[in-house]
């Protein structure tokens, strides 16, 4: 039938894309550590932090899974932050 097409899906297909707000981080030393926490979690792929000194910073983490809440917290917790209530 024309029209139709297939194509193998790809890693970026499959990709979860989750926004983190945190507070209390203040420099490159905050941001390696949420980062190191974080990629350490099954199935991250990247984290890229937008740091705001003496505010909320955003983070973006892209995983190839959907990654539950507690999880997430956990990890910042463990590296010393608190995840901003939305
Ligand atoms: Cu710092």
């Amino acid at each position: 039938m024309a029209g139709h097409s297939a194509r193998p899906f790809r890693d970026e297909d499959l990709m979860t894309t989750t926004t983190l707000h945190i507070t209390g981080m203040t420099c490159g030393h905050c941001v390696s550590a949420v980062t190191s926490e974080l990629t350490a979690l099954d199935g991250v792929q990247d984290v890229s932090v937008d740091l705001v000194t003496g505010g909320t910073s955003s983070i973006v983490v892209s995983s190839s899974r959907r990654l539950p809440l507690d999880e997430l917290r956990a990890a910042v917790d463990e590296a010393g932050y608190e995840l901003a209530d939305d």
